[in-house]
């Protein structure tokens, strides 16, 4: 049998099943590839505390990283929500303890629920510690401003002088997501000496939760597959942009993008790819 690429999440419990590593097993699924997960906190609202974040021990953490890694190991590793400084570390340290190709870190801080997913006592080990380590990260532009120290980021250019500056973390590449701008969806990867814009059309929805979880997580399937940065980030640009288009919900919060629309309308949009060199 042609054994899938095996793929594993070091992420957050969404319990609503739109994002973190509901959202990353579910688009590992589709894109064929062998999910594996280690939960580092839970996220459920408790209906009279109202506590959000249930953190898990970093003996949990590590139990979870073992068993995976020695039931079946890795092709490809992604981290989301990752909480505090100390699983940070841990994370670096068991990530440091194998030998690993691809390591996909989205830099999770903000909930669109509103909730925190990562304290501020934890960005300076998310940018000494974790980045060094990665072969990408995918900061959104919130997540990017913080890495730069509060910069204010409000045109592509803008993501372009991020996306440069962040790979003096370490990174081998920058995928800087520009979403929130006004106009098309346009995302900025840096490989080190190119840049290149992709642009999607703009979905007029607000049924997006996920969807940072879910673009990541299907990067990371593209790459334990074999693709490029380049083929990765375009194959799943078109994944979510057609999980957004076909996004609903449930109820009156925000819903899901649809991780199954792929498979089931095919691939829905041209995206624009432009490259440019950096000297
Ligand atoms: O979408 C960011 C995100 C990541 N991980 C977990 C989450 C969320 C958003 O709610 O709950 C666990």
């Amino acid at each position: 049998m042609n054994k899938p690429s095996r793929v594993l999440t070091i992420a957050g419990s969404a319990a609503g099943g739109s994002a973190g590593i509901q959202a990353d097993l579910k688009t590992f699924q589709e894109l064929d590839v062998y999910g594996m997960s280690v939960v580092t906190a839970i996220v459920g609202r408790h209906p009279i505390t109202n506590k959000n974040v249930h953190p898990q021990t970093i003996e949990a953490i590590e139990a979870q990283f073992s068993t995976a890694n020695n039931q079946v190991g890795f092709d490809a590793i992604k981290t989301g929500m990752l909480f505090s400084k100390e699983v940070i570390e841990k994370t670096a340290e068991l990530l440091s303890s194998i030998a690993i190709k691809n390591i996909i870190v989205d830099p999770v801080m903000v909930g669109k629920l509103d909730s925190k997913l990562l304290k501020d006592d934890a960005i300076d080990a998310l940018k000494n510690k974790l980045i060094p380590l990665s072969t990408v990260i995918t900061p959104n532009m919130s997540e990017a401003s913080i890495l730069l120290d509060d910069r204010k980021l409000s045109s592509v250019d803008d993501l372009k002088q991020a996306a440069i500056d962040l790979h003096k973390l370490g990174p081998d590449f920058v995928l800087v997501k520009g979403g929130r701008l006004e106009g098309p969806a346009v995302d900025v990867l840096y490989e080190g000496t190119t840049l290149t814009t992709f642009e999607a059309p703009r979905i007029n929805t607000v049924n997006t939760s996920g969807a940072g979880c879910t673009y990541s997580a299907a990067i990371t399937a593209y790459l334990a597959k074999g693709k490029s940065i380049h083929d990765a980030v375009l194959l799943a640009k078109n994944f979510i942009t057609t999980a957004i288009e076909h996004s609903f919900t449930y109820t009156d919060q925000v819903g899901p993008t649809y991780h199954a629309a792929e498979r089931k309308y095919g691939e829905a949009h041209s995206i624009i790819v432009q490259k440019d060199s950096v000297s």
